[in-house]
């Protein structure tokens, strides 16, 4: 689900998240599972099994992990590659976030996509999410997800959101069109 482009645009200056890049964080929570109940339902009705994970959009803060990756899945599902800012770029961009289910419909997987969308790892060159990165959490040799997490509490301090998101606006890879 790709992101409104004035509400990355509104995210793209200062050390700390907009207002409505935090307000949206819980404004798509509320329609991935909304999404995701009524595709269950719509699957239920047509006699299959679908479920979606209930602890993805948990993490545990000791490890910083959920125990459902939905870029893992994602990627498996041949929806696009990860780039250097650790996010899954797809064909519509990396800005934007994911829901999943597991259903025993009968489906023709697609295969994991081989080309690459991200231009550092195409070209070498770019990098623009690392240096929008306020915290150093993202450089070129990986993602730090506690520095990361760091800065997303000091959002959730000032919005109630744990979010960020400087690594996924104003970046070329935050639009592309299909
Ligand atoms: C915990 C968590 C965080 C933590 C830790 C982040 C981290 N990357 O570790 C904190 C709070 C710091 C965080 C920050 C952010 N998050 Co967050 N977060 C999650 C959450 C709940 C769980 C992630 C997790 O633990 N997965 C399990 C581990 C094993 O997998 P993983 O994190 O996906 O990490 C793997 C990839 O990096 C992958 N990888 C990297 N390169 C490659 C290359 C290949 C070929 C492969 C196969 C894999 C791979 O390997 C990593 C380790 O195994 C997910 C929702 C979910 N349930 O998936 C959202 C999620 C990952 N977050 C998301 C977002 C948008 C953000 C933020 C932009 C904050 C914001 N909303 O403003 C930042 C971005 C940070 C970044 N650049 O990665 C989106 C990502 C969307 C996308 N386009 O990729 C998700 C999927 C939420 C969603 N429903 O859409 N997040």
């Amino acid at each position: 689900m790709p992101f409104q482009p004035e509400v990355a645009l509104s995210n793209v200056s200062g050390r700390h998240a907009s207002k409505r890049w935090a307000e949206c964080y819980g404004e798509t929570n509320r329609l991935i599972a909304s999404l995701n109940a009524d595709l269950i339902e719509y699957l239920k009705d047509r006699g299959y099994r679908a479920a979606f994970a209930q602890n993805a959009v948990h993490l545990d803060k000791e490890i910083l992990m959920s125990c459902w990756s939905q870029r893992h899945v994602a990627e498996i599902a041949g929806l696009g590659r990860f780039g250097l800012n650790n996010l899954l770029i797809t064909r519509v961009g990396s800005c934007g976030r994911f829901g999943s289910l597991v259903t025993d419909l009968p489906i023709t997987p697609d295969v994991p996509e081989i080309e690459e969308r991200c231009l550092y790892k195409l070209t070498g060159k770019c990098q623009k999410c690392v240096k929008n990165c306020p915290t150093g959490a993202l450089t070129e040799d990986g993602f730090d997800r506690r520095v990361c997490f760091s800065l997303c509490q000091e959002n959730e301090r000032m919005y109630g959101a744990n979010i960020c998101g400087k690594c996924a606006v104003d970046i070329p890879c935050g639009f592309l069109k299909p």
